[in-house]
């Protein structure tokens, strides 16, 4: 079983990610993870927090060389703004609890909810670790997810498709193609003209005191069928992708393929016919299923999307009530992204590489690559040939 656990606040001393059930021999390197790590606080719309902060990952154990040695991959990842913030967020009897103290919250974020919850005075308790920061050890960990992929010629691409009203049209092609020329785009989006209008509405934005939410598409390409199960709700892949997307920061609504659209077809119109010829072996000419039915993969390129709502930290706030005095205010204000659509889009790839590397290892799984790539390859050997 492959699994992982993230600790750290936002303005603690760092941000740390335990990756466990790894195989031994996968290739893997601190500047590959600190690639993804860039490119999650990159995109325009980020605020000065990104200026500050050089995510690198500093690898604890688990590799050896260069090669995942089997045990736990430990990762480290620092918080250059610590240093502003050693009084307060200080874990020692010394903190500086009277500091920066919160009690207005703001219309949309973790605050108030996490606030009752907790029994807490200082909404700052709940910020630090409900901030979207925590992503970045999350980012870490599907990078290692990521990277097994490879390993099995399944290949990712992420692309931002909507920031606010202006929507795009996905890029197609392979996954390399879509990642360059989303990557070319301030904003991770192929389309040329929507990502110079998306900058602009951000631009808007910010003038405005206004912050922007937006759609990500991430497509898998190389999945082989099989990936998941439908004889048990916790091992239908569509569930799990869900779930990991959804428990990204401002998430709201995820689709898979056809997604809402599909409600308003009839069956007809709605579902992918199947074809076989001896070079392909089974295959479709649409992919309205987005790559998954009944919880499984079926051999179709993965598509899945999900909506973020806007930053609720707002230059120009909403109402909302003071938890000490109980008077109407308005919610609290620091520093803050614009649009952040971007960025959980580097997000998106990582939790779905996450749950695409836990399907494989299930199926597939070993205690070496060599292993697991061996008993793949003839799985997809039996697959093409059409042989049960
Ligand atoms: C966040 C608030 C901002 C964001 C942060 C998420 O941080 P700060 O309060 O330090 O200005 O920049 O995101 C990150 C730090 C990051 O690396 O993604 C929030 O409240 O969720």
């Amino acid at each position: 079983m492959l699994r992982y656990l993230t600790a750290g606040e936002s303005h603690g001393q760092a941000l740390l990610t335990i990756v466990e059930g790894m195989p031994a021999g996968l290739w893997l390197t601190a500047d590959y993870i600190d690639r993804q790590l860039e490119r999650r606080q990159g995109g325009f719309g980020r605020g000065p927090r990104q200026r500050l902060e050089r995510d690198r990952v500093e690898i604890i154990s688990g590799i050896r060389g260069g090669f995942t040695l089997g045990s736990p991959i430990g990762m480290r990842i620092a918080n250059r703004d610590w240093e502003n913030w050693r009084e307060v967020m200080n874990p020692g009897l010394e903190a500086s609890l009277d500091e920066r103290v919160i009690t207005r919250p703001r219309p949309g974020h973790a605050d108030l909810a996490g606030a009752l919850k907790y029994a807490f005075y200082d909404l700052r308790n709940v910020l630090e670790r409900a901030s979207a920061r925590e992503t970045v050890a999350r980012v870490a960990a599907g990078t290692v997810a990521r990277r097994l992929l490879e390993e099995l010629g399944i290949g990712l691409a992420g692309q931002v498709i909507q920031i606010g009203e202006i929507k795009a049209t996905p890029a197609e092609g392979t996954p390399e193609e879509i990642r360059s020329q989303a990557d070319a785009s301030p904003v991770y989006c192929p389309d040329p003209g929507a990502s110079t209008d998306m900058v602009e509405a951000i631009q808007r934005a910010e003038q405005a005191g206004d912050t922007l939410g937006g759609v990500f598409e991430i497509r898998v390409y190389g999945v082989p069928p099989g990936l998941g199960s439908y004889v048990h709700w916790d091992r239908r892949l569509d569930g799990n992708l869900a779930r990991a997307l959804m428990s990204i920061p401002g998430i709201k609504g995820v689709e898979v393929g056809g997604g809402f659209g599909l409600a308003a077809l009839p069956g007809s119109k709605a579902h992918d016919e199947i074809f076989y010829s001896p070079v392909q072996g089974y295959y479709r000419v649409t992919n309205r299923a987005g790559g998954l039915e009944g919880g499984v993969t079926n051999g179709e390129p993965l598509v899945v999307r999900a909506a973020m709502k806007p930053i609720p930290t707002l230059r120009k706030p909403l109402r909302s009530v003071d938890m000490f005095t109980k008077e109407a205010v308005t919610a609290a204000y620091e520093r803050a992204d614009i649009c952040a659509v971007p960025s959980a889009c580097v997000i998106g790839e990582a939790v779905v590489a996450w749950e695409i590397a836990s399907a494989c290892l299930e199926k597939f799984g070993g205690d070496t690559m060599a292993e697991i790539k061996e008993s793949f390859l003839r799985y997809k050997t039996r697959i093409r040939r059409g042989e049960r």
